[in-house]
């Protein structure tokens, strides 16, 4: 176990070494580092006897078959872009723990009554595009065609960055695998959260996943001398994006249990010293287990945003980039799980909830789905100080073989 253990750390550290930027991990979608990435863990695929291809939009897969033809599918994955100033688990930890099932079944010379998929998905964090989960999109066959026209920060549509990376665009629907065809879905993932840590737990259950919506807010007023423009006269856009964060702030206090709202990304337009911003863009991410609160949350930001531009006399653009409606995980699967982690030595498995997004949100549209939550030293991520221990990390790969033995043995 301990060879298996240091193999996961080996390589998560490669991949942490991969990066777009000097001196920290940044790996956005379809990137010299993000194809590179791609390329090392289609390397590991191959080195452990998958079949691999690399699909149109950047995914990753390896494929160990059933011996039966007609079988269906079960599939293993998680993301390997990253947040800027990353860590280097967020992702890659749940790939690395699927190959490691791979190689325990080929160890084991276990018949597989299903074709096992494991996916590498090209883009979760959605940091480029602001458009999340365009990876597990196109392998569900939700991927939206007008993703293709949104534009980065240099002005580079999404549509040129796949064919620049040799994909062409009207074979992504062509990449999906259907619903009929999809037994289930497993993921494992760091927990970005202090419950395990908290509960001295190594790893849980996951119950659900919180629906998410994700907006675009442009603000415009009208950019002007710094020295000489009166403070009475001005359509400051910046001062209009301000109020809104503290109402976007207060929300999210005023509901803390249930709600959590972030402004996470912001440009000033001309972002000069002496002109006053004539504009402002911003991301929001709004985030509840209860969809139906979630909807009217997003109803009264916008209400408030409206009133703020019409106070100010800064026009606004509200624009919703995405919604995600909360994802209950499968019982049967949740069970199965639930063994391999008492078999593991563990007889305390907590069930929480994932207030983080994953690409199991995208997949629950074709199979029904599992996670695994891994401890993360004082719930750290999204930041280069995440951390999972060696012990954390062995005790995941004895729960994962535990997990893919009790699922082949429930299939067979
Ligand atoms: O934003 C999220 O929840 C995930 O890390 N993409
Ligand atoms: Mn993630
Ligand atoms: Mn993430």
């Amino acid at each position: 176990m301990k060879l298996r253990t240091d193999r996961v750390i080996d390589r998560l550290n490669a991949l942490g070494a991969i990066s777009d930027s000097e001196n920290c991990i940044n790996r956005a979608y379809g990137t010299k580092a993000h194809a590179a990435s791609g390329d090392l863990l289609m390397t590991w695929m191959q080195k452990v006897g998958l079949q691999t291809h690399r699909d149109t939009i950047g995914n990753i897969k390896g494929v160990l078959p059933s011996h039966a033809i007609d079988a269906k599918h079960f599939i293993i994955g998680s993301h390997y872009d990253t947040v800027f100033d990353a860590g280097k688990y967020d992702g890659p930890l749940g790939i690395l723990l699927g190959l490691e099932m791979v190689q325990y079944i080929i160890d084991k010379d276990l018949q597989m009554p299903f074709h096992l998929n494991i996916i590498a998905f090209a883009d979760e964090e959605g940091s480029r595009f602001n458009t999340a989960y365009l990876g597990s999109s196109a392998i569900a066959g939700f991927f939206e065609k007008s993703w293709l026209q949104r534009k980065d920060d240099e002005g580079i549509s999404l549509e040129t960055v796949i064919q620049k990376n040799s994909g062409i665009c009207s074979n992504i629907d062509s990449d999906s695998i259907s619903k009929e065809n999809c037994i289930g879905y497993f993921e494992a993932h760091i927990e970005q959260g202090p419950v395990l840590c908290n509960e001295n737990l190594s790893v849980c259950l996951v119950n659900g996943i919180a629906s998410q919506t994700r907006v675009d807010v442009h603000w415009t007023g009208i950019s002007g001398h710094a020295g000489t423009y009166p403070m009475n006269h001005r359509n400051d856009a910046l001062c209009a994006a301000a109020e809104f964060a503290l109402v976007v702030e207060s929300i999210g206090k005023e509901y803390d249990e249930k709600l959590v709202s972030t402004i996470g990304k912001l440009n000033v337009i001309p972002n000069t010293p002496n002109v006053i911003p004539g504009k402002v863009e911003h991301t929001l991410d709004i985030r509840s287990l209860d969809d139906k609160f979630l909807t009217e949350i997003g109803q009264i930001l916008e209400q408030r945003a409206k009133e703020i531009s019409k106070q100010r006399n800064v026009k606004l653009v509200w624009n919703i980039m995405q919604t995600n409606t909360s994802v209950q995980c499968d019982k049967n699967l949740k069970r199965c799980l639930k063994i391999g982690i008492e078999k593991a030595g563990i007889h305390r498995v907590l069930e929480i909830p994932s207030g983080a997004g994953h690409d199991a949100v995208m997949i629950s549209k074709i199979a029904p789905v599992s996670m695994l939550f891994i401890r993360c030293k004082d719930g750290i991520s999204h930041n280069p100080l995440e951390y999972v221990t060696p012990e954390d990390i062995e005790k995941s790969i004895e729960v994962c073989d535990n997990f893919i033995m009790e699922l082949i043995n429930q299939n067979n």
